[in-house]
């Protein structure tokens, strides 16, 4: 079985949001056309709490409840069966979906009998390059779909694809799906 995992598609990682990735808004008709083709379509979300030493790092962005940590208003979401909440706690973690606290992300798709995981979503060089590793880890056959992710900094993307890459993740246009 296979299944499409969506990674933080939240108003806050798109344009006019609080840490927006420059393109973020031009994936979500590319994930819309890909959800009829997956028997199980997934979801994350960026999860914090108004306080947490995650906020050192980065702008305030996806506080739980708030206006900027819902998913994007254009995205089909009758068709997710699951959204998994990440960095819920005053931790500077939570870049994995695989680290999602409301539910075990391994366990359901092994219960789920999904051998292969294709990823879209935001930001490439953060939450779906760290999902990505663990799931591959876990030996998981996975696929990063090009024009259903993008990133903040260009060079990071690219940095991110090499090293994806290099542990055995597919990074595949979409025409091929
Ligand atoms: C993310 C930075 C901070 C992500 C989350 O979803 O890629 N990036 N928090
Ligand atoms: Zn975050």
């Amino acid at each position: 079985m296979k299944a499409l995992l969506i990674v933080d598609l939240q108003n806050d990682f798109c344009p006019g949001g609080k840490l927006a990735v420059p393109d973020g808004g031009k994936v979500v008709p590319v994930i819309n056309q890909l959800l009829d083709k997956f028997p199980l379509v997934l979801a994350s979300q960026d999860w914090h709490p108004v306080k947490t030493v995650h906020f050192d790092k980065w702008p305030v962005h996806c506080v739980r409840e708030s206006e900027g940590a819902k998913l994007h208003p254009d995205l089909k979401r009758k068709k997710i069966t699951k959204v998994f909440l990440k960095g819920t706690d005053n931790k500077d973690d939570g870049y994995s979906v695989f680290e999602a606290t409301n539910d075990d992300l391994e366990g359901f798709l092994r219960g789920n009998n999904v051998e292969e995981l294709y990823l879209t979503g935001l930001a490439t060089e953060y939450c779906v390059k760290a999902t990505a590793i663990d799931a591959v880890e876990k030996g998981f056959k996975v696929f990063v779909i090009r024009e259903g992710v993008a990133g903040i900094k260009e060079e990071d993307v690219e940095k991110a694809v090499k090293e994806m890459e290099s542990k055995g993740i597919n990074y595949i246009n979409y025409s091929s799906i």
